[in-house]
């Protein structure tokens, strides 16, 4: 069975990893490859309903971190079933805009929920279905803070419920995504998001351009 490539995006806010999928999926595409690019939360109709529900619904103020949590990985669980399954198995690639390490990140570190079980919603989530690569762009909390105001200036305001969240719960998100990469290096790698957006784009692609031979050959 012909096997493609799982690449996912991770970082805090502001990070550039949007920019950065937009500009990886360009250049696949234009190397031929079929590539599939996805955003979590949502990705699928019914991930896209939840993901409205956890950051714009009138309704969300209540909303614990178990639910939250929840939330998060029932529209992983559409998503890797309807959408990167098929795809992978098709031998396409696969570009998410986060993933599980966002939940760690999250709602692990920054709400402080059980690692550990955090652990098991996301292996019940995911199953198998692993990122080959995950790019995580780190920017100091200025950086990211600025680029988020100067965004802001430009879009009509829109009410985002984890956006609202106190600057502890973002210090912590920010050591969490460290210690997660620290944790799985073979397969995280860290990249300087603060510098100018084609030199990330040019160290994001000397890591995707040596494992792109794998595909089709799993
Ligand atoms: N979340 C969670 O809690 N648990 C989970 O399991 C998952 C997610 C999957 C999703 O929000 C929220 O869900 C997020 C985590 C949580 N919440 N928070 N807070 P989202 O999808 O709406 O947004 P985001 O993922 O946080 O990303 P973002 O804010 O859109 O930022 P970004 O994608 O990393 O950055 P960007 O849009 O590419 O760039 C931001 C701005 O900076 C923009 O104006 C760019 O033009 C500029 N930019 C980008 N790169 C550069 C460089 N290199 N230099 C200068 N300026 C740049």
């Amino acid at each position: 069975m012909s096997k493609g490539l799982f690449i996912s995006f991770e970082g805090t806010e502001g990070c550039g990893k949007s920019t950065q999928v937009r500009l990886l999926t360009d250049r696949l595409q234009s190397l031929g490859h079929r590539v599939k690019t996805l955003r979590e939360p949502g990705g699928t109709p019914i991930g896209e309903e939840i993901r409205h529900t956890l950051k714009h619904s009138k309704a969300n103020h209540a909303m614990t971190a178990e639910a939250e949590l929840l939330l998060m990985n029932a529209s992983r669980a559409q998503l890797v079933r309807e959408i990167i399954r098929p795809a992978l198995a098709a031998g396409e690639i696969v570009v998410c805009d986060r993933f599980y390490d966002s939940t760690t990140a999250y709602q692990g570190h920054g709400r402080e929920l059980d690692l550990e079980k955090v652990k098991a919603v996301i292996d019940f989530a995911v199953g198998d279905t692993r990122p080959d690569l995950t790019l995580f762009l780190h920017v100091p909390p200025a950086v990211s803070a600025a680029r988020l105001r100067s965004r802001q200036e430009n879009l009509p305001f829109v009410r985002d419920r984890i956006e609202e969240a106190d600057q502890k719960f973002f210090e912590r998100v920010a050591h969490g995504f460290g210690v997660i990469a620290a944790a799985e290096p073979q397969r995280i790698k860290s990249i300087n998001g603060a510098q100018p957006v084609e030199t990330v784009c040019a160290k994001i692609w000397e890591l995707v351009q040596p494992i792109l031979p794998r595909i089709g050959r799993w």
